[in-house]
């Protein structure tokens, strides 16, 4: 085996060339780039002794057959498409790690008691739809119809973006996976934080995996004409939707609960005209359901006093909704035991980030392997790094999770 790592970190950079944007790492569900990145993990998968299909909404899915027929199927994920301007490791090392492994297995002519299966979902951040988790939700049978009429920042629906990328929108969703074949689901991704980093280890277990809703909220006020209309007299949509911005961060500043605004619109603006149509996003997580319900009751009826104070009318329409998920307790067991197997100490820790696990939590056995995070944790920015030794110790722990994972 070449130096553990390598191929990863190598393959990792590579396929960030395919972006949407020749100046910053961007890959958005069905864009060129995007396909080509799924041609390219295609080929890798082939290259490592697997066979390769494409599902109804572009996932790619690789398979190792196990040493006896008929065996249950581990199944390792992430995903491939990216958030605007974003790291090179987030998703895409929970794809490229296990290949390595599965390519170390096929070189050595290895067989485990299970068979191998590497899911690259093709849509996780919903950077181009709103539609988090789209992929892996498919994947679980939980695909949304209603997400088929979803359309981008230039108007293109998902159903023709999915037209455009040679899949059929009338079978999207029909092809989820039988639990009854699953013998569990593994994901492996960077911690996008700095705890691993501080603690000095460079492998950790998941324990929960916080949840997030995401809302789009839109103010409507009177556009004006920026020469003639008295500051008293305006309903500045743009002002109104700052002053929600605020109270949003200072209700969050309340604690145990983190709230984004990621985006922020103003329709058809002018520099000389009074803002009339603004909408903005809110990404809201808490530990716990409980918690982040109530915050988002606070920050509405905040939100509600602000526009009758200042004359506008808000809206909001949630777009996403995901509830705090504990990984499996016997596969974080598997998956310390081999993290110690390969020599490190396996540190639990909670994840703040959303991860495709959360879904496929809720049809088999799930657990989640982090990587520590360079450059201070960052995630979701073009810093964020992994080192070839910690992407190493990953595939290696990886590998005794596959070999010492029993017939199920
Ligand atoms: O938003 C998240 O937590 C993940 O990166 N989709
Ligand atoms: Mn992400
Ligand atoms: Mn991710
Ligand atoms: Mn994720």
């Amino acid at each position: 085996m070449t130096r553990p790592g390598n191929l990863t970190i190598e393959r990792a950079l590579a396929l960030a060339r395919h972006s949407d944007s020749p100046d910053h790492y961007t890959r958005l569900l069905y864009s060129p780039a995007h396909r080509a990145a799924s041609a390219q993990i295609q080929a890798w998968m082939r290259e490592a002794g697997m066979t390769v299909r494409v599902d109804s909404v572009g996932n790619v899915i690789g398979r190792y057959e196990a040493a006896t027929k008929g065996a249950k199927t581990l199944l390792f994920g992430s995903h491939f498409d990216s958030v605007r301007n974003g790291g090179k490791f987030d998703g895409n090392l929970g794809i490229l790690a296990p290949i390595e492994c599965v390519a170390e297995m096929n070189a050595r002519g290895e067989r485990a008691a299970v068979a191998v299966e590497i899911a690259a979902f093709s849509d996780e951040e919903g950077a181009r739809f709103a539609t988090g988790f789209l992929s892996s939700k498919s994947l679980v049978g939980q695909f949304d119809r209603a997400w088929l009429d979803r359309c981008d920042a230039a108007g293109v629906s998902l159903r023709d973006a999915m037209r455009d990328a040679g899949l059929d929108p009338e079978a999207a969703g029909k092809d989820a996976l039988d639990p009854a074949q699953l013998a569990g689901y593994v994901e492996l991704h960077i911690e996008q934080g700095p705890v691993l980093l501080d603690a000095g280890l460079p492998l950790g277990v998941v324990t929960t995996i916080s949840a997030g809703n995401r809302h789009t909220l839109t103010v409507k006020g009177v556009a004006g004409h920026a020469g003639t209309v008295p500051m008293k007299m305006r309903h500045d949509a743009l002002t109104a939707a700052a002053e929600m911005v605020l109270v949003i961060e200072k209700r969050a500043g309340a604690g145990a609960l983190v709230a984004t605004v990621g985006i922020l619109r103003v329709h058809e603006g002018s520099s000389n005209v009074i803002p009339g149509h603004v909408d903005f996003t809110l990404d809201i997580r808490a530990g716990d359901d409980a918690t982040r319900r109530a915050a988002e009751d606070d920050i509405f009826t905040a939100c509600e006093v602000i526009a009758k104070q200042r004359g506008v009318v808000l809206t909001r329409v949630r777009q996403s909704e995901s509830k705090v998920v504990r990984c499996s307790e016997a596969m974080q067991l598997r998956i310390a035991e081999a993290i110690t197997a390969a020599g490190v100490e396996a540190r639990r820790l909670p994840s703040g980030a959303g991860h495709d696990a959360m879904m496929l939590a809720e049809i088999c056995e799930t657990g989640m392997m982090f990587v520590r995070c360079g450059a201070g944790g960052v995630s979701h920015n073009p810093a964020e790094t992994v080192s070839v030794e910690d992407a190493g110790l990953a595939v290696r722990a990886l590998l005794e999770l596959i070999r010492r994972f029993p017939p199920a």
